[in-house]
């Protein structure tokens, strides 16, 4: 039988398997990024930090159900000197992806020079789409005046590989901007999709929302969400320069699910709801999967298959 590779590159950041956490997902505190890097995982992506410790939205602020998540976490985290120490400190074998999400466009800057300090950070991933912002309605990833003039600054300085975490779009040509925008500069890759923003799940018993902040609104995750991860990963895929990566991240749980992410373009991905409800050990379980997957096709890596979905025939 043929040896089939699940490894991936992004832009040359040699990932030995093409899957790994969503940032936010049990990548907060030390104890969960040290089970992390001590998993299968192909890379480590940190929870989006900032300049100061935040405590966060009031809890409770995560629901699951069977077809998916809602949260309104609101960016806790220790702050980036917590996980740049953490990092020192460790001997590292893979990829390490710090997410950054400043709540000024100067905090981001000062966030971005900061990790360009750090050997430890393999690339960052700068997220403009935190939905849960109570003191911060408006996103960076959807205020397409903004996003040009923000980025081209941060190209002044930053030496480090930056990709962007990006929001779900609902409309083609919001895709084409965004895209026509990114292409202008280095980008090293693209994440998508952040959650779907103001989703609302209700308990029909108690007639109640299901999380305390912003009166029970949140951004939605998991398997009801994979639809639109596609749509935005396929039409990037289209409209973005072919050296920028893309990296899936929506509604995730099989090895089925992955391979559909990697025929609409991603070449990696990363699993938020699914690694919340399972932990670590899903990195091996997805892995076998996709290998099946991928032997009962006769497919021996992901270039083989990587953005060729087809048109209706
Ligand atoms: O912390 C959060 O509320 C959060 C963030 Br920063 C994000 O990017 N996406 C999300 O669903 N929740």
């Amino acid at each position: 039988m043929k040896k089939i590779d699940t490894s991936t590159s992004i832009n040359g950041i040699k990932l030995p398997l093409c899957i790994m956490n969503a940032s936010g997902a049990l990548c907060s505190t030390n104890k969960e990024l040290s089970n992390l890097l001590n998993s299968s995982s192909g890379g480590v992506v940190t929870k989006s930090c900032t300049y100061k410790s935040r405590k966060g939205n009031v809890l409770p602020r995560y629901f699951e159900w069977d077809l998916g998540s809602i949260n309104s976490m609101g960016l806790p985290n220790y702050g980036i000197d917590f996980y740049l120490n953490f990092l020192e400190k460790k001997t590292i074998d893979k990829p390490i992806f710090l997410s950054i999400s400043g709540l000024s466009e100067e905090e981001n800057y000062f966030l971005i020079q900061k990790a360009n300090q750090s050997s430890k950070v393999t690339a960052i991933e700068l997220n403009l789409s935190c939905p849960n912002l109570i003191e911060k309605e408006n996103m960076l990833g959807y205020d397409f005046d903004k996003i040009s003039n923000f980025i081209e600054n941060i190209f002044k300085f930053n030496k480090k590989p930056l990709g962007i975490k990006l929001p779900p779009y609902f409309q083609d040509i919001h895709i084409k901007n965004v895209a026509s925008i990114l292409n202008q500069f280095p980008i090293f890759f693209i994440t998508c999709i952040n959650s779907l923003p103001n989703g609302l799940f209700i308990d029909t018993n108690k007639e109640s929302v299901v999380i305390r902040p912003k009166g029970g609104f949140g951004g939605i995750g998991g398997a009801i969400i994979k639809p639109f991860a596609l749509a935005n990963i396929h039409k990037f895929y289209t409209y973005l320069r072919k050296d920028i990566p893309i990296i899936g991240c929506g509604g995730i749980s099989s090895g089925k699910d992955i391979f559909e992410h990697i025929l609409c373009g991603a070449s990696a991905v990363q699993i938020g709801t699914q690694f919340m409800k399972e932990g670590v050990s899903i990195f091996k379980r997805l892995k076998k999967e996709l290998i099946f997957i991928l032997e009962k096709k006769n497919y021996s890596s992901l270039n083989s298959f990587k953005g060729k979905l087809k048109n209706f025939q």
